[in-house]
């Protein structure tokens, strides 16, 4: 009967990377309506009114609020379309992209 070897795991260098994540950064103005951002970040964000409002209102404090990460490709997608919703109705709203740290 021929005996079974047990073998030490190999770690093979095949492990999948991760993408590096981007932020999509919602910058204040003094002139965007609050409602208008928060009908924004629900329809391209797909977030709920709470959640939207918490956003907006920590961006409209401080200045800048991160709205979620997502790809590099993603994150660019998603801010350009939410700037370009602002820019049909004059708004000068702004959506940017950063690297995660
Ligand atoms: N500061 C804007 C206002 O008072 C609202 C706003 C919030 C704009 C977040 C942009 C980003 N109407």
């Amino acid at each position: 009967m021929p005996e079974t070897i047990a073998l030490p795991p190999i770690q093979l260098e095949t492990k999948t990377k991760r993408p590096p994540l981007h932020k999509v950064m919602l910058v204040n103005d003094d002139v965007s309506p609050c409602a208008f951002v928060v009908l924004v970040l629900k329809a391209v964000f797909r977030m709920d009114e709470g959640q939207a409002s918490r956003v907006m209102m920590t961006a409209h404090q401080r200045g800048a609020c991160v709205v979620a990460v997502f790809t590099q490709e993603v994150a660019e997608e998603k801010a350009t379309l939410a700037t370009d919703m602002a820019r049909k109705r004059d708004f000068p709203l702004l959506f940017t992209t950063e690297p995660e740290d």
